[in-house]
């Protein structure tokens, strides 16, 4: 049986409540030594999933804090092991005295995820739904946090089991008839295993379908604002942004580093990053801005390019314009509200670029709507928060999951269609089982497993 393990649950900081939370086959022997009831009564004695009133006191009997403490048994807990929340005052002193407490009576600090971990090795949960929680940890809009919590609640979970099982099914009847070839075990005929088969292909290329979608909502869309320097690119993510973030001078060359911040365009996370204006330049600091700027262009799922309207065609946008070319744009077209240089109709050809226009004025806020419903539906067409509730994957890693065990499919098609010998076929459902497994956790390697839990943080 695992060792013990504690941390503090709660963010670092003052606060009304800070939460201890033990997990572990001594969770309640060490509750019963460092909590006094105003009762006598033990933690161990309590009654699970109610709060208690008591304090925590040390080994010399001095009283820690007043607190409310909670016992989760093993058979309803979130880890599946016997735990102790202990809800306390949150202050930094008080929580780490509370958890050294803890620790010095039998408990191992937890590692970042650890619990949610126990969850999963213990069964509680699969693999899709531990991931799952830190979508909701991390969940930037309301469509995002829909979409995990309807991974949390199994959706992703349930399909794989499924399509897994129908699977494993036909295994079973393929090895039968590799272990007794001899026996009269009536073997399915080859129509119907395939018939089986390109149903459970049939069901993955359904989730494959939205899996873009799915991951988009996850981990959000890298948006770029770039431009040659006083273009207006500060100006334009502070209205987008709603707020005064970034420094706007009349001063070309204002911005130096990349500020980047989040904001939710129908649901979409997208996370925009303000750039340093692109020129040729001999100052230190602006020329490693510089550098930083082309580094987000490179990483940039979308990039917003800016002209300035009311100055001609310049050399640095052309430049830029080629360092662009190959990436999903936007050409944004500012400072309508001054008189205008740049020709709306040759503008395009004049960068040599393919790319939508909007046209705006960033300090005076106009054609803002346009531009934002240009940016969302770049990357989405309909309704994000509705569709949210359907979409099953979540991360690049299931989608290359699904994508192994569908090949695998269409390579255990080829093998019944060209009559190879049940030993191939098998190996190829293998894979395909396997592929699957990964998602759900059954056949996830340990690295994969540390990869994941290592996002989490401490005490989840
Ligand atoms: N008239 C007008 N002025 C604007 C507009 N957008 C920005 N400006 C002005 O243009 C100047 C430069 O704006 P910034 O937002 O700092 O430009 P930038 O592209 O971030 O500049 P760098 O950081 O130097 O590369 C400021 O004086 C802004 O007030 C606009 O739509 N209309
Ligand atoms: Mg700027």
């Amino acid at each position: 049986m695992p060792d013990t393990i504690a941390a503090i649950s709660t963010p670092l900081g003052e606060g009304g409540i800070g939460i201890v939370r033990i997990s572990g086959k001594n969770a309640l022997s060490i509750a019963d030594k460092v909590f006094r009831s105003p009762q006598e009564k033990k933690p161990s004695k309590f009654e699970s999933h109610k709060l208690h009133y008591g304090h925590i006191i040390d080994s010399e009997g001095r009283i820690i804090d007043e607190v409310l403490l909670s016992v989760m048994f093993a058979d309803r807990s979130y880890t599946r092991e016997d735990s102790v929340e202990i809800n306390c005052h949150s202050g930094i002193v008080v929580l780490r005295k509370i958890l050294d407490l803890v620790i010095e009576n039998g408990a191992r600090l937890a590692e970042p995820g650890e619990f949610t971990k126990r969850a999963f090795l213990n069964g509680r949960i699969d693999l899709s739904q531990a991931e799952a929680v830190l979508g909701i940890i991390e969940a930037k809009t309301e469509a995002g946090l829909r979409a995990a919590i309807g991974q949390l609640e199994g959706h992703l979970a349930v399909k794989i089991k499924e399509i897994r099982e129908a699977l494993l099914d036909i295994r079973t009847q393929i090895e039968a008839e590799i272990d007794f070839p001899e026996e009269d075990i009536p073997f399915v005929a080859p129509e119907e295993v395939l018939k089986k088969a390109e149903r459970a292909k049939t069901e993955i290329e359904k989730v494959l379908e939205k899996a873009g979608q799915g991951i988009i909502l996850r981990k959000g869309i890298l948006t770029a604002i770039c431009g040659k320097p006083n273009v207006g690119k500060s100006s334009l993510f502070n209205a987008l942004l709603k707020k005064d973030r970034a420094i706007v001078t009349p001063v070309p060359g204002t911005t130096r580093d990349t500020v980047e911040e989040v904001i939710d365009l129908k649901g979409i996370p997208f996370y925009l990053v303000d750039t340093a204006g692109i020129r040729e330049s001999e100052n230190l600091v602006e020329k490693e801005g510089i550098i930083r700027s082309q580094n987000s262009l490179k990483r940039a799922d979308i990039v917003l390019f800016i002209i300035d309207g009311s100055r001609d065609i310049e050399k640095e946008d052309k430049q830029i314009a080629r360092e662009v070319k190959n990436k999903k744009l936007l050409l944004i077209i500012n400072k309508i509200d001054l008189p205008q240089k740049v020709s709306l109709q040759k503008l395009c050809q004049d960068l040599d670029l393919e790319a939508e226009v909007v046209s705006i004025s960033a300090t005076e806020e106009r054609n803002l709507p346009l531009l934002e419903k240009a940016i969302t539906d770049s990357v989405w067409q309909g309704d994000v928060y509705s569709s949210a509730g359907d979409l099953l994957i979540s991360n690049l890693r299931q989608k290359e999951s699904l994508i192994k065990a569908r090949q695998a499919l269409i390579n255990f098609k080829q093998g019944i269609e060209k009559e190879v010998s049940e030993e191939f076929l098998a190996i190829d459902l293998k894979e395909a089982i396997d592929s699957l497994g990964e998602i759900s956790g059954e056949t996830a390697s340990d690295d994969i497993l540390e990869r994941i839990f290592s996002k989490f943080c401490i005490g989840k």
